[in-house]
């Protein structure tokens, strides 16, 4: 079944979709793993890809089953619950984890990364290595990165074309206080919200919009209820996989490795549906009718981010790590 065909049944139909759970094959122990996106989601479909391999490299002794669709939690309280020990795995943004590990902050920050290939360049290198290591301490471990693509911000009122348009206008943020902080720098107000309420928020004009990625603009539906889209790319926020500490600890050593090797080779998988899908949902949602804004001055977008640098930089351990992504060339 192909991608668009399965969005479109998860935005007409999501309680459906909850049904269907996504079986690994006859693994000894199947690991229970969360993801907010539909099934078909490139997030979805790299976690599966993963659980397969890992079920070759285990000889069957470990898979994989994804909930998807949110039929475990919205993303705050499934971190909660992986953290617990309830849930094994969890993909989720780094954004969520912002105000519980300091390091997930620095690629979350506005504008860090020159370009997709940037991130990359840095996930894939020391800086990313550190960040993943930072899960530890939080009962998490951190696996992979997956690509997120870049975030621009949709609303149901008015094309944005300049960094006034945003003025005393509303968007709902992910759960993190530097998204609030972003989002009032460029003269907006901010409403952290879990992913699941934002459409219903935008139909009743509880907040004009929101902002995100095209697959995510698309999968969820947001583009039906907010059809001005500016491709501003405020943030290249990437996507982690971290397993419960709980679930790490009662693994051997040859099946943590598996676990370990498993997720780093799902990721050019993972590269791979993303580029597909980010050009699919832009053209479906081009062809929908959707009104999008490609040229605008980013120059008063980056200067009005000063501020947020100032305050979540707060230790020279912070300020090295930025310093090292910007001299990555
Ligand atoms: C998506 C991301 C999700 C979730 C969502 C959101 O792009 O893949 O994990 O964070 O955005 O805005 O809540």
């Amino acid at each position: 079944m192909n991608l668009l065909k399965k969005f479109g049944l998860a935005a007409m139909a999501s309680a459906a979709v909850i049904a269907m759970a996504t079986m690994a094959g006859a693994a000894e122990r199947t690991l229970r793993s969360s993801d907010t996106h539909p099934d078909g989601y490139p997030t979805v479909e790299a976690v599966k890809q993963m659980g397969k391999i890992l079920e070759q490299k285990t000889g069957g002794k470990l898979g994989i089953e994804v909930f998807h669709s949110a039929q475990l939690g919205q993303e705050k309280d499934t971190i909660e619950q992986t953290q617990f020990g309830v849930i094994d795995l969890n993909r989720v943004s780094l954004g969520p984890f912002n105000n519980i590990i300091e390091e997930t902050q620095i690629p979350s920050l506005p504008y860090i990364f020159r370009s997709v290939d940037h991130m990359h360049k840095v996930m894939d290198g020391p800086v990313g290595q550190e960040i993943l290591d930072a899960f530890a301490a939080h009962d998490l471990i951190g696996l992979a990165f997956y690509d997120g693509g870049s975030r621009s911000f949709y609303n149901s009122q008015k094309p944005i074309k300049s960094i006034d348009d945003l003025k005393g206008m509303k968007f709902r943020v992910m759960q993190s206080d530097m998204f609030v902080d972003m989002v009032k720098a460029l003269g907006a107000n901010a409403t952290p919200m879990p992913y699941g309420e934002v459409y219903s928020s935008i139909q009743t004009g509880v907040i004009d919009g929101a902002e995100n990625n095209w697959p995510s603009y698309d999968s969820s539906g947001h583009f039906e209820v907010a059809k001005h889209y500016t491709l501003d790319q405020h943030l290249i926020v990437p996507e982690v996989l971290v397993m419960s500490k709980k679930t790490w600890d009662g693994l051997s050593p040859d099946e943590q490795k598996a676990v370990k090797e498993a997720a780093k080779e799902s990721v050019p998988y993972m590269r791979e549906l993303w580029a597909a899908q980010e050009k699919k949902s832009e053209e479906k949602i081009r062809a929908a009718g959707a009104e999008i804004v490609t040229e605008i001055d980013k120059k008063p977008f980056i200067d009005a981010m000063k501020p947020v640098y100032d305050k979540y930089l707060k230790s020279d351990k912070l300020k090295d790590m930025v310093t090292r992504i910007q001299a990555t060339q």
